[in-house]
């Protein structure tokens, strides 16, 4: 809660081009909470870092994203949309609750020991407490949802323990985040191996629909989607391949389940691939022209990277304030 209002926080690395996996997964149902909630997202700028990055291509690649936000429906007027990196509060809390968090939870983090296995030689100590930052952009603004995708459950529980461990020495100073994540979407799987998740870094190009591929592309990669034996368009748990697909046309035509399975009886795999590539394609021109049109206008996102922060910045430093006097530091003096 913030000044009387449900808050949330949700952010995304500025890592490789977003995918439709980030899009389905979160970036689609942030748009629809604008209202109902004071709602913060970050382009995690300091979270990139963990592995190593060409800083121009990473001041390149948080740019784009923080455009492609916009593009894809948030309104900066009513989102507060800004770079982790201007609001100093997120490192320094983040040292904070470092003191309120076991190495045995941060041992059990799935995300660390897969991107530990990616990048075997540097496994920095940054990677390793990568949740304790998560946790602190949560609970700096007094979050009581975070919209992610099925990934980042892990983290959000931990964020949860922290809080309450330190809500539980020195009063009510966190509000304690729920994930919030949706039926569908929440997991989108890789286009070539569907039993895993549709990745920025994939190797294989074909595996990932990117959000600023063009239609040609959208549609030749769906049509070499690799799908299951058999030939039926049905939704079913032994036909991952298949099953991601309707699950993909389901979202971007809005279409329910089922009546999908009708549509489609006795049609084939090859003109379903083409289907979902055309609506995905279809879907996306809109989000692809507006960040083009963004893209010229200079001056408009610098204000709203600019006027976004200090209000960032305002709310961070209330909530750490309150931390830093409750854990015993002097008060500054003025
Ligand atoms: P990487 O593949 O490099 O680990 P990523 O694609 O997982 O990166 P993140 O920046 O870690 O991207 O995730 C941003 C948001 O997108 C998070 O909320 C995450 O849960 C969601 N997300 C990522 N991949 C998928 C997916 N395949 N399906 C649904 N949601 C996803
Ligand atoms: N770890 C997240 C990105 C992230 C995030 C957050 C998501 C950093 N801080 C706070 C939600 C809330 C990921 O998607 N990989």
């Amino acid at each position: 809660m913030l000044d009387g209002k449900k808050s949330l926080f949700s952010g995304m690395q500025a890592t490789g081009t977003l995918h439709l996996g980030n899009y389905l997964g979160a970036l689609k149902n942030w748009v629809e909470l604008e209202d109902e909630y004071e709602t913060f997202y970050c382009v995690v700028d300091l979270h990139s870092i963990t592995i190593r990055q060409d800083p121009a291509e990473l001041r390149r690649k948080a740019r784009s994203l923080l455009t492609l936000y916009i593009a894809a429906g948030l309104n900066p007027e009513k989102n507060c949309i800004y770079y982790q990196s201007h609001v100093s509060a997120h490192a320094q809390l983040s040292w904070i609750l470092s003191c309120f968090t076991y190495m045995g939870e941060l041992n059990r983090m799935t995300q660390f020991k897969d991107k530990a296995a990616k990048h075997v030689g540097n496994i920095n100590a940054g990677l390793y407490t990568y949740p304790v930052l998560m946790a602190a952009d949560i609970l700096l603004f007094q979050s009581d949802i975070v919209p992610v995708g099925v990934d980042q459950k892990q983290h959000i529980e931990l964020t949860r323990d922290i809080a309450e461990r330190f809500n539980a020495i020195y009063g009510d100073v966190f509000t304690i985040p729920e994930p919030y994540i949706m039926k569908t979407g929440s997991k989108i799987m890789s286009l070539q191996e569907p039993e895993k998740k549709m990745s920025k870094s994939d190797e294989n190009v074909n595996a990932t629909i990117f959000l600023l591929d063009d239609t040609d592309t959208i549609i030749r990669k769906f049509k070499r989607a690799v799908t299951d034996s058999g030939n039926e368009i049905l939704y079913l748990e032994d036909k991952p391949g298949i099953k991601n697909l309707i699950e993909i046309y389901s979202i971007a035509t809005g279409k329910a389940i089922k009546d999908i399975e009708i549509e489609f009886d006795g049609r084939g795999y090859g003109e379903f691939k083409l289907a979902v590539g055309e609506a995905v394609a279809s879907m996306l021109k809109p989000i692809q022209e507006r960040y083009n049109q963004l893209g010229q206008n200079k001056d408009y996102i610098d204000g709203i990277i600019k006027t976004n922060a200090e209000k960032a910045d305002y709310y961070a430093n209330k909530t750490l304030r309150k931390v830093q006097k409750k854990v015993g530091f002097p008060e500054r003096i003025r």
